[in-house]
């Protein structure tokens, strides 16, 4: 068990220096991250990622304004790791942020990394692995940040916490490598096994008649949203993503994945159980496999005596409006944009046939120096976001400025967006299928005087938001879908926020540079680690080329059905034709792109530094051999 040790000598020492930082202690959780065996719904044990041999991991515990410590060991032995804590603003130690390549090098097996951050946030929160698509192994799990002033301390009588998630059968890596892959052309998602309540089925939550209580409920799941409601029983919202609301009604909520919501629930005077169900969101899955039980359900339990009742079916998913809501501090928006980050969400075939995500032209690629370091290392020239690579499609922003991002969906699938080091103001949300907000007409005269925030939003299909945030906390601060399948296949852009002020402030210790060099990840220069020229990007990894004009992802698709139907000898043919359109014209930087695209935030995957870096580790995510026909 982790329990978190208390350093009261330093409690003290910290007393004595501040009057203001009165009660915060230093908490310690101690992680040995390894595999573990699990079987959460009954169907089959499969291997997992644990944390000091046991899943679910620990839900982590701390007080806002207390120092959280994480010390974790890679007992993995053959995948490397990385720790995000998801919503926490990180603000002054951007380096504690857990995106490999981007705040820290990948921490190799058998390496230690120590995470150190103050948290000033209440509320609910979660965290979860940011290295090669690995969280829906099972690296994911609570956070909770107490505080003991709440606006809502009188209002209820207990506190409890409750997740949901999805769940597959196989690991990630071979997922991921059908997923993105010429087999699978039109992108479609892997689809979950099964969906699950606390990393559970069939949970029993114990309630007392009278007693009303605080549920801190997080999507921790790789892919799914997922619709929740309590038979018998309406929800107060008080929180979402960490940010006090005024309190709202609901008889049914929906949580994308990433997304957080806590609500009270009020005992009624009974003696029998009521349902408790959570139900993913069946629109994001290409194919419904006829055998996937995509509920999941637990129990309000009154009286264990009493019968769990089969939940009643529903026939409309109605969820509550998260637009809706009103933070409780009242903060108004935002004024006019000094910068509006203008982001096309597009799904598109590159020359290896696979299927790829973009923001506008770019699908993310992780550079060969994690993006801090470039930020560090580049002097003066931190702010041209040349340095930091074309893949990682970076935005550097100026302190202080009001940024404005603006995302259109050319796509029909839902996409809950999130950012890294901030809360955003959801300024406005369109209903499915509106086109792109430049084409439609609103303005901001429409937007709220007072806009819910959040850390994670969904984009509606075919449909635009338009979010707004202060770029107060200098960092390195990634923008991305959190669906992780779209996290690998490139839908991420990477916001470098107020570079020459980390320069000045930040001091990295020296055990991230110690994992660095045990993955032979370099530290200095540019996204190509040029130290040099820092303008020259020559050999920064890149995605697989562009297909040829007039060759469409339609065409892909009629090939691979040519093939399934059988006309077996034309279709390798045509694969064979594939693979040198992939490699036509290639640069021997380009050659570079094999195996990068498997999965993002991982060094380059050619030459010495690839064997290094992560060819040694062996979950190495690669379509290569495919690629190669
Ligand atoms: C939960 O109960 C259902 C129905 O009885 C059963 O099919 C399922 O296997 C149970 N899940 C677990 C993890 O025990
Ligand atoms: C971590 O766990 C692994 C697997 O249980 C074990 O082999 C290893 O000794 C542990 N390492 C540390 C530092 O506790
Ligand atoms: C969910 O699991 C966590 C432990 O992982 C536990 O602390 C919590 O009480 C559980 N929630 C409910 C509602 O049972
Ligand atoms: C929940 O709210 C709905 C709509 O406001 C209302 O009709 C219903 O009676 C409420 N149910 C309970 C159990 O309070
Ligand atoms: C709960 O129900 C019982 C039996 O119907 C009744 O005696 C009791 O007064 C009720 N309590 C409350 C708080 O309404
Ligand atoms: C899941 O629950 C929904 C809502 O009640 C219902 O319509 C659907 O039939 C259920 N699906 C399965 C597979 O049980
Ligand atoms: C927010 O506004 C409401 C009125 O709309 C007011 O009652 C409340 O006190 C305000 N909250 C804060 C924190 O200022
Ligand atoms: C994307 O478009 C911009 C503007 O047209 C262009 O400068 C850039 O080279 C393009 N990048 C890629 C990767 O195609
Ligand atoms: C434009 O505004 C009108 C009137 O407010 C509204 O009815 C219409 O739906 C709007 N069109 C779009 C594309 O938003
Ligand atoms: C970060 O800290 C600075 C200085 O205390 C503060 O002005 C800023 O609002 C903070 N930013 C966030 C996102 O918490
Ligand atoms: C790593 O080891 C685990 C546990 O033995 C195994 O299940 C998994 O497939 C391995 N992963 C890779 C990428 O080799
Ligand atoms: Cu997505």
């Amino acid at each position: 068990m982790a329990s978190p040790r208390v350093f009261w000598p330093l409690v003290i020492g910290l007393l004595l220096s501040s009057i203001t930082l009165a009660g915060a202690a230093v908490v310690t959780y101690d992680f040995n991250i390894s595999w573990v065996t699990a079987n959460p719904d009954g169907m089959a044990d499969r291997p997992t990622i644990g944390i000091n041999g046991q899943w679910p991991i620990p839900t982590i515990r701390a007080d806002v304004g207390d120092e959280l410590v994480v010390k974790v060991f890679n007992g993995l032995g053959n995948q490397s790791t990385s720790l995000h804590f998801h919503g926490l603003f990180m603000n002054g130690t951007t380096h504690m942020d857990g995106p490999s390549q981007t705040t820290q090098c990948p921490i190799p097996p058998g390496s230690s990394f120590i995470y150190r951050f103050k948290v000033q946030q209440p509320g609910t929160y979660w965290y979860h692995s940011h290295t090669h698509g690995q969280y829906p192994d099972g690296l994911r799990g609570p956070l909770i940040i107490n505080d003991p002033e709440t606006p809502f301390k009188d209002l209820y009588d207990e506190e409890l916490v409750l997740t949901v998630s999805d769940w597959y059968h196989d690991e990630m890596p071979g997922l991921l490598s059908f997923f993105i892959s010429k087999a699978n052309p039109t992108g479609a998602e892997p689809v979950p096994k099964s969906a699950l309540l606390n990393e559970t089925q069939n949970l029993s939550v114990p309630l007392e008649s009278g007693k009303t209580y605080l549920f801190r409920m997080a999507n921790i799941g790789a892919f799914a949203g997922q619709y929740i409601w309590f038979e018998g029983h309406n929800m107060t919202i008080v929180e979402v993503d960490g940010v006090y609301t005024h309190p709202a009604e609901a008889t049914m909520i929906y949580l994308a994945a990433a997304q957080r919501c806590s609500f009270l629930i009020t005992a009624r005077n009974e003696t029998s159980n009521f349902p408790i169900v959570a139900s993913m969101d069946t629109d994001l899955f290409d194919v419904l496999p006829e055998d996937l039980n995509y509920n999941v359900t637990g129990w309000l339990v009154y009286d264990l005596k009493e019968p769990l009742p089969d939940p009643a079916e529903i026939y409309e998913f109605d969820p509550f409006d998260d637009m809706t809501l009103v933070p409780w501090d009242n903060q108004t928006l935002l004024g006019e944009p000094d910068q509006t980050i203008s982001l096309d969400v597009i799904m598109d075939n590159l020359g290896d046939g696979a299927n790829y995500a973009f923001f506008n032209n770019i699908t993310f690629v992780a550079p060969k120096v994690p993006t801090l370091y470039t930020a560090l290392t580049s002097g003066e020239t931190a702010t041209n976001p040349t340095v930091y690579g074309e893949y990682t499609h970076p935005f550097v922003l100026d302190k202080g400025q009001i940024v404005e991002i603006i995302v259109n969906n050319i796509d029909p699938g839902k996409h809950p967006f999130h950012l890294h080091g901030h809360n955003f103001q959801a300024v406005w949300r369109s209903e499915d299928e509106a086109g792109t907000f430049q084409d439609s007409n609103v303005t901001a005269d429409s937007f709220p005087a007072i806009p819910m925030r959040r850390d994670t939003i969904v984009l509606r299909p075919d449909g635009n938001i338009v979010l707004r945030f202060k770029a107060d906390n200098p960092g390195i601060w990634l923008f991305h879908c959190h669906i992780e399948w779209h996290v690998q296949s490139g839908l991420m852009a990477t916001f470098v926020e107020a570079p020459l002020a980390l320069q000045a402030e930040l001091e990295v210790p020296p055990d991230h540079y110690a994992a660095c060099a045990a993955g032979g990840v370099p530290t200095e220069g540019n996204a190509a680690g040029a130290t040099k020229d820092l303008l020259d990007l020559s050999g920064q990894n890149v995605p697989p080329n562009r297909l040829p004009e007039g060759f469409t992802a339609r065409g892909i698709v009629a090939l691979v059905f040519s093939c399934i139907s059988g006309i077996l000898g034309v279709a390798i043919v045509a694969w064979y034709g594939f693979a040198d359109f992939g490699n036509e014209g290639k640069e021997p930087a380009a050659a570079q792109s094999e195996g990068v695209k498997g999965g993002d935030q991982r060094p380059a995957s050619s030459g010495a530094d690839s064997v290094a870096a992560a060819g040694g580790e062996g979950d190495v995510i690669s379509t290569e051999g495919e690629r190669r026909g």
